[in-house]
């Protein structure tokens, strides 16, 4: 059985325990990270001190979006395109997340981590401006095709749609996005993120 370690209010651990729904696979996750803490046991198996890890029989892996990879290949290839362009093209926007991420994260940790006592507007107005320009590249693409992936549901909608909850769920004001919320509203019900993307934010 599949083993997932990682505290699921983490966006990158959100996005495995998602992919392993979607694919049909079981697995047991353990709270690691965070107020939970890590182990030397866990730190022998990933030496980062970040989360998440799996490990597939006997197959220890980190880094989310290497793991998304690893499972669509091994278990599910109709989530992963087999032609090099088609996947190169979704791929893209699995790496282009970790710069979205870069954008969310001051004003996420700021709204959802910090008492509004520290909220500081120029950190919130910056972050606005930052997710903005980029979900409008995301915009963009999505007014061309249906999912990231491509023609149909894949792995490269998981990191960029675990970040789009977060983005939505903030309280910030918005531009209107209607091909990325029409995209939002494809992902919301889908069983795997409604009950572990969509958790309240902490
Ligand atoms: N590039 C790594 C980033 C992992 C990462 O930054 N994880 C954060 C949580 S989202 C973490 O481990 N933070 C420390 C902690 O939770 O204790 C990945 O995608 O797996």
């Amino acid at each position: 059985m599949l083993t997932i370690w990682g505290r699921l209010n983490s966006h990158n651990v959100k996005k495995v325990v998602w992919a392993a729904e979607e694919i049909g696979l079981e697995y047991v996750r353990h709270d690691v990270g965070g107020r939970f803490g890590m182990d030397a046991a866990y730190l022998a198996r990933n030496p980062n001190a970040l989360i998440p890890t799996i490990e597939d029989d006997g197959f220890v892996l980190w880094e989310s979006n290497a793991i998304l990879r690893y499972l669509a290949e091994a278990y599910a290839p109709h989530l992963w395109p087999a032609d090099p362009r088609t996947r190169a093209a979704a791929d893209k926007w699995m790496d282009w997340q970790f710069a979205y991420a870069d954008a969310q994260r001051e004003v996420f940790l700021m709204l959802v981590r910090k008492p509004p006592e520290a909220h500081d507007p120029a950190v919130i107005a910056r972050g606005i401006e930052e997710t903005g320009r980029m979900m409008t590249i995301l915009e963009d693409c999505l007014a061309r095709q249906p999912w990231l992936t491509g023609e149909s549901f894949g792995i490269a909608d998981i990191p960029m749609g675990t970040y789009a909850h977060t983005w939505y769920a903030l309280d910030l004001a918005r531009g209107d996005y209607p091909h990325l919320r029409g995209w939002y509203e494809r992902l919301i019900v889908r069983p795997g993120y409604a009950s572990n993307v969509m958790i309240p934010l902490t």
